[in-house]
């Protein structure tokens, strides 16, 4: 075996793939549940798609499940997309169901990738693409190697028709999108409204309708979409987050349509 051969391979491969992701229909930033989970539907529906993730790991907040027992909960209607990705779940009682939290985030990761979606971990999310009409249209990328090492070292953009903020609590493009660009959200408040104190039933059925097009060009998902709203956290009831991610597809792939 030849180790420049080898070296090849992988910067051709990984290349070819950055070069191709530079025009998307839908850039989603951030792996977690809800972003994987779009990313999955929309590239099931030939939707052209990539995934921008921080972390090294991709899955997000699922894998230390509750308080580091790595079973979560969903309840029928997140049990249904588990279903569709053949992730395994056990019923514990009517309307609660039992998943392996490693299970979960390897299946979501894996499935999303073989439906065609374009995974970049170690990337983050550091800007928006802005344009005369104050449309979301792209993202600003830079390794997460170069953030944490605070170097110096401008960017890189990709363009997108759709950006999907899908960075969990932290809402990091929704604001950017307050902070840098100066936008008014879609929220009764205009701003990021926070996120509330744990309130399980509430919050998720906050979660699905907060799944919106919160700002021209930009969707928000998950965990992001009710810090934006300004409504509670769940703890580790994962159904939301399900139904989040499939709903921010369907709703990219309308908005695609105009
Ligand atoms: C690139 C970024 C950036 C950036 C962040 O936190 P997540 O798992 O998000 P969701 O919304 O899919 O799921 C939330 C869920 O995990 C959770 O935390 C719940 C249900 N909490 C309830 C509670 O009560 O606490 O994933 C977000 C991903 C992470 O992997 C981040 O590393 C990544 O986004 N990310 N990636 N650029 N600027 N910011």
């Amino acid at each position: 075996m030849d180790e420049v051969t080898i070296s090849r391979a992988i910067v051709e491969s990984y290349t070819k793939e950055l070069l191709d992701s530079l025009q998307v229909d839908v850039a989603i930033a951030g792996a977690g549940p809800s972003g994987l989970t779009a990313a999955y539907y929309l590239a099931n529906a030939g939707v052209k798609v990539a995934v921008f993730e921080r972390r090294l790991s991709v899955g997000g907040g699922i894998w230390g499940g509750g308080m580091m027992f790595n079973r979560l909960v969903v309840q029928d209607s997140g049990k249904v997309i588990l279903d569709d990705f053949g992730v395994r779940t056990s019923e514990y009682a009517p309307d609660y169901h039992i998943v392996d939290a490693v299970e979960m985030a390897s299946t979501l990761c894996s499935q999303a990738i073989k439906a065609g979606t374009r995974l970049f971990n170690l990337v983050s999310v550091e800007d928006v693409v802005i344009r005369e009409n104050d449309r979301i249209s792209g993202l600003v990328l830079n390794w997460t190697a170069v953030e944490m090492a605070k170097l110096h070292i401008d960017p890189l953009a990709i363009h997108s028709r759709l950006v999907i903020d899908a960075t969990g609590h932290a809402c990091e493009v929704c604001q950017l999108v307050v902070n840098r660009v100066g936008g008014k959200l879609r929220t009764p408040s205009g701003a990021v409204m926070g996120e509330r104190s744990m309130w399980a039933e509430v919050a998720e059925q906050r979660t699905p309708k907060h799944t919106v097009e919160v700002y021209p060009g930009l969707v928000v998902s998950g965990m992001a979409a009710n810090a934006v709203f300004g409504a509670p956290r769940m703890g580790p009831i994962f159904g939301g987050m399900l139904l989040s991610g499939k709903i921010a597809a369907d709703l990219c792939v309308e908005l695609l349509k105009s």
